[in-house]
């Protein structure tokens, strides 16, 4: 589907299009929200049959005048009916500008914006459905209604600015104590979605470690349901970590397989331990693989220390063999076979426990911010708590006023009320072209 958005749409459509059996009418004549049958043609030769739907302004997703040119869809047909809407003076747009005007227009704020990026990425359902909950407006009901609050304590003290024979009466100052409180609560509250919402958004790394032949990567692929990676009885088969992305009960989770930990003299091996490493610290939770077919080795059935805090869950592989390593340590961990799949769901679950992750829905994590905004979110929070401090310590109201409206400014970006070009700039860029 071909979209032309701007003053100039129905114009530029009408120079290609020629409707099938009423050659004379144009788009630029027809009624809004319709949908016509026709021919793209170019100096006399045809391209393709398509519909186009005229959207007029301002009930279009730009605000502005639309047409939606659909076609057959082959790569060489669709290049065609572009070039030739750009011949008739279109031109292409930049990533994320459908979106961007929709904003400059007043149609979306940057927190629906945003969602409608999160929509298109989205990985699974669960991410989908956050996503479209997001573009209704749920975060940005929420912030309004704190904005609206805190504009409403900013009026009063501006008050007694202008007037400055008058004090703040305690009593009133206490009430406005008590509700900048319940504003700073809602804002830590909304940050803390941020981990939830960085979860939906990039999934949960997880990293699978161990030693050479331990079964990781016959791990990897019974969670996965299918051999991404090679296996083999061969001590050091992985070389380099191994990335793939799986959904578990709606959640996004990135496995990723790693080289055995062992003392080595091979330099390659040596860059693939040192990237497992480098995975084990960027995971959100590890899989420790311990073989108890084999005795223990220090250095890989015991993580260092760098890793001890990370959320470890400790996995006996191979539990189809006897073990001949027999301690508290192996015991207590979840024993899985891969070739069994043995132990998959019990692993499952201990996953979702460890992430805390096991009561997740769609509803309750409909609100859910990203780092842009959980960051202004923590400026905010540092400004309000700014203002308690010096309203309860009667300093001057300039300066509680000064504090608040710089709490009220950094609530403003989240939601686009206050915005620079730059910050625009790296939140549509981001989005894939034609979005
Ligand atoms: N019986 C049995 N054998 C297993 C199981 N899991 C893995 N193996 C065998 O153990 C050997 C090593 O398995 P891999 O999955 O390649 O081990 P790895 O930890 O990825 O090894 P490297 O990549 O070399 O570090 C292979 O011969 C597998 O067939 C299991 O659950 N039961
Ligand atoms: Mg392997």
């Amino acid at each position: 589907m071909i979209r032309i958005s701007g003053t100039r749409a129905l114009e530029i459509a009408d120079a290609v299009f020629r409707r099938i059996g009423n050659p004379a009418g144009t788009l630029a004549e027809a009624i809004s929200h319709t949908v016509h049958h026709g021919y793209v043609e170019r100096e006399g030769i045809r391209l393709d049959e398509v519909l186009a739907t005229v959207l007029r302004a301002p009930r279009t997703f730009t605000r502005e005048d639309t047409v939606e040119i659909s076609c057959h869809g082959g790569r060489v047909v669709t290049r065609q009916v572009l070039e030739s809407l750009l011949a008739a003076g279109a031109r292409l747009a930049e990533p994320g500008e459908f979106t961007l005007r929709a904003f400059l227009n007043g149609r979306l704020d940057l927190t629906q914006a945003e969602a409608v990026a999160d929509l298109i990425e989205a990985r699974t359902s669960l991410a989908a459905r956050a996503a479209v909950q997001q573009m209704g407006g749920r975060l940005s009901e929420r912030l309004r209604s704190l904005r609206e609050d805190l504009l409403n304590i900013l009026a009063h003290v501006e008050a007694h600015i202008d007037f400055p024979g008058e004090d703040i009466a305690p009593d009133s100052r206490e009430r406005m104590l008590a509700r900048l409180g319940d504003a700073r609560d809602q804002v830590e509250q909304l940050q803390r979605t941020a981990s939830e919402g960085r979860i939906l958004r990039e999934g949960v790394r997880v990293a699978i470690l161990g030693r050479p032949n331990a079964g990781k990567s016959s791990l990897l692929n019974l969670l996965l349901g299918n051999d991404r990676a090679i296996v083999s009885a061969i001590p050091g088969t992985t070389r380099d970590t191994v990335e793939e992305c799986a959904t578990v009960r709606g959640l996004p989770l990135v496995f990723i397989d790693t080289a055995g930990l062992r003392e080595t003299e091979d330099p390659i091996e040596a860059e693939g331990i040192r990237r497992s490493l480098k995975a084990a610290r960027e995971a959100d939770l590890i899989l420790h693989v311990l073989d108890g077919t084999q005795p223990p080795t220090t250095t890989a059935d015991f993580l260092g220390e760098d890793l001890a805090l990370k959320p470890t869950i400790r996995i006996r592989s191979k539990s189809d063999l006897s073990t001949v390593w027999e301690d508290p340590f192996l015991r207590d961990a979840v024993a899985v076979s891969a070739t069994t799949a043995e132990g998959l769901e019990t692993l499952r679950s201990t996953m979702d426990t460890r992430l805390g992750t096991q009561h997740l829905s769609a509803d309750e994590w409909s609100v859910t911010v990203n780092a842009r905004q959980a960051a202004a979110l923590h400026r905010a929070e540092d400004s309000l708590t700014r203002t308690i401090r010096s309203l309860s310590h009667e300093a001057s109201l300039d300066l509680v006023a000064l504090d608040l409206r710089a709490a009220l400014g950094a609530l403003g970006e989240i939601t686009g009320q206050v915005t620079t070009e730059s910050l625009l700039d790296a939140i549509f860029g981001q989005f894939c072209l034609g979005k």
